[in-house]
């Protein structure tokens, strides 16, 4: 099992699309086991994005996504960070797929309205960041014995 970490960013916390795409997650079969609502300060973005420090959006994209508040999401499942990324879509609402988080609900390049962890390295790094000792929870659920097949002892 992985755990990813997940911003709904401030256009689909504004356009009242949260509950929309959580239940995405949710029937997909993923397990939230952290969630809060905050707002980034400019620290916290700056390390968040230090990777794209430097770029042309870089400043706008620090501007925006300290601008309103966030929901933060740690989500658990089976290849959680590969399926999230793929049902969030391309990072430019005006390419992704429809079907997709971004394809449905997004058509700004700068504004599309999730974060998703990329790797396992950044899905560490990341829930440490958003999350502190103890936040994202280890709790067992009865319903994923029929979200998975357990007979192997791990998730199939
Ligand atoms: P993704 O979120 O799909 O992993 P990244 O990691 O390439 O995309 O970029 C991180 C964030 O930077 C994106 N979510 C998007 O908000 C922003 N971004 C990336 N490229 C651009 C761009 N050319 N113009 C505006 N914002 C961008």
């Amino acid at each position: 099992m992985e755990t990813t970490l997940i911003i709904l960013k401030p256009d689909a916390v504004q356009r009242s699309l949260t509950g929309k795409i959580i239940t995405r997650f949710e029937d997909k079969g993923f397990q939230i086991v952290a969630m809060k609502m905050m707002k980034i300060s400019p620290e916290l973005a700056a390390t968040h994005y230090a990777a794209h420090k430097g770029k042309p959006f870089y400043d706008g994209l620090v501007n925006f996504m300290t601008s309103k508040p966030v929901i933060v999401l740690a989500l658990r499942g089976n290849k959680a960070i590969e399926v999230a990324r793929k049902m969030m879509g391309a990072t430019f609402g005006s390419k992704a797929e429809p079907g997709t988080i971004r394809g449905d609900f997004g058509l700004s390049n700068a504004f599309n309205l999730i974060h998703g962890s990329d790797s396992t390295e950044a899905a560490a790094h990341e829930l440490k960041l958003f999350f502190g000792e103890g936040q994202v929870l280890d709790d067992s659920r009865l319903i994923d014995q029929w979200v998975y097949d357990m007979t192997s002892g791990t998730p199939e």
